[in-house]
């Protein structure tokens, strides 16, 4: 019995490690500290457009559509230029202007400032 409670234990850390792993783990972007901004990618357009925050914060990506979109630019990872229609990825950003785009939707595009 005790052996299947430690196993059962091991399972729930491996779990949560796989779980909790960043989805952008090889992103060179700064790590996030601050509490989390959400932008959604809706049909067919970013929620807000245009947004600025501090270094530091995290902007959480969340696919809110039925359609399928993608991200790229503004130092994104390129896994990010895969389409898709559920998911949500969270990263922090360098300081300065970016341009994120959905390549799919013309005109769906997030201006983020960086201060
Ligand atoms: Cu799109």
């Amino acid at each position: 019995m005790k052996r299947i409670l430690a196993l059962a234990a091991t399972l729930a850390v491996l779990a949560a490690i796989v779980i909790t792993a960043p989805a952008g783990a090889t992103n060179a972007a700064p790590k996030a500290t601050a509490a989390a901004v959400t932008v959604k990618l809706k049909d067919s357009y970013f929620s807000p457009s245009r947004l600025t925050i501090s270094r530091g914060t995290a902007v959480r990506f969340v696919w809110a559509g039925k359609l399928s979109h993608n991200m790229t630019g503004g130092g994104l990872p390129k896994s990010l230029a895969r389409t898709k229609v559920h998911g949500t990825f969270t990263t922090g950003f360098s300081k300065g202007t970016k341009t994120i785009i959905c390549t799919i939707h013309p005109g769906m595009v997030l201006k983020l400032r960086v201060r």
